[in-house]
């Protein structure tokens, strides 16, 4: 089927009728969500108009190549923008998928986004693809602590071994923790209806469940400010800002 979609503003009336129809009456329901639901919580997003890369190289700072080479630098951008968060709320789109989740047994919500706010906002049934920025890791006994001081002092040393810590996230050119990808496959691949908020599509292993849910003959419903790639290929498409419209569909 290929999408069906308005341009514009704000998804029309009947498209937001007919995604409701399908959410009201599915059984199962996995989002994925991406930086675009947390816009509206004044969180930038990665790559808009004042996307994170703005002012640095992707490329710069979010790879272990970069951190070998000056970790006080990649730890300077993820102090930034750990101050950014620390006083940022979640918004209603979060909201609205802890209340979807509390009327179903079969949900699961899949995050690209290592802010934390669905947490903070109450999901549960969460897979964090790229980890959280309020989690240090050591690279030296491989440790996982929560950590929300701001700022760090930099260079962060683990308590346990003095080794150099790091962000616990996942930067390009790293694996995805193996069982939160294959739950979150397990997840699309066994939904009635999938929907994915707020993301470009455009960074892979993710952009890979998208089409996985397809092929098992899910119902796709895309929420976006713009069209993305996957848009031509959803069942349904609606334009739009997330905090809007999910509160508008159960
Ligand atoms: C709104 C809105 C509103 C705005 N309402 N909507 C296959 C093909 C090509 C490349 C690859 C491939 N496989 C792997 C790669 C390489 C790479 C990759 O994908 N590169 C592409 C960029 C080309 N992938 C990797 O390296 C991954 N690792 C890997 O594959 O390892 C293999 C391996 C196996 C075994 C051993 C070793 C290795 C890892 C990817 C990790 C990505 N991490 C990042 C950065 C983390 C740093 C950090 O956060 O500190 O995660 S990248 C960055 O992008 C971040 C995000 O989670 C991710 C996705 O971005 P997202 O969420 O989509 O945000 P935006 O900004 O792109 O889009 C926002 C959207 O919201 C837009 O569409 C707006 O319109 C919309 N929007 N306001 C609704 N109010
Ligand atoms: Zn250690």
């Amino acid at each position: 089927m290929t999408a069906d979609s308005t341009r514009g503003s704000m998804a029309d009336d009947s498209l937001i009728q007919s995604a409701r129809a399908h959410i009201v009456s599915a059984k199962s329901i996995t989002v994925l969500t991406g930086a675009g639901i947390s816009a509206d919580s004044g969180v930038p997003t990665f790559r808009g108009e004042n996307g994170l890369w703005r002012d640095y190289r992707a490329e710069d700072l979010a790879t272990p190549e970069a951190f070998e080479r000056n970790p006080r630098l990649v730890w300077e951008w993820y102090n930034w923008r750990r101050e950014i968060l620390s006083n940022k709320k979640p918004n209603e789109a979060h909201h609205s998928l802890v209340h979807l989740e509390s009327r179903l047994q079969e949900f699961r919500l899949i995050t690209q986004n290592v802010d934390g706010l669905h947490r903070l906002a109450g999901s549960k049934k969460m897979y964090e693809l790229h980890g959280d920025i309020w989690k240090v890791r050591c690279t030296s006994c491989q440790l996982v602590a929560a950590n929300h001081d701001v700022p760090l002092l930099l260079p962060p040393h683990c308590r346990t071994c003095g080794g150099l810590l790091r962000p616990h996230i996942v930067w390009f050119g790293e694996a995805l923790d193996e069982q939160i990808l294959s739950k979150s496959f397990q997840a699309v691949e066994s939904c009635e209806l999938m929907m994915i908020v707020g993301t470009s599509g455009l960074v892979y292993p993710a952009a890979m469940l998208m089409p996985a849910a397809k092929a098992k003959g899910a119902f796709i419903i895309e929420i976006n400010l713009d069209s993305t790639p996957y848009s031509p290929d959803v069942d349904l498409s609606l334009q739009g800002r997330a905090k809007e419209i999910l509160p508008l569909l159960y």
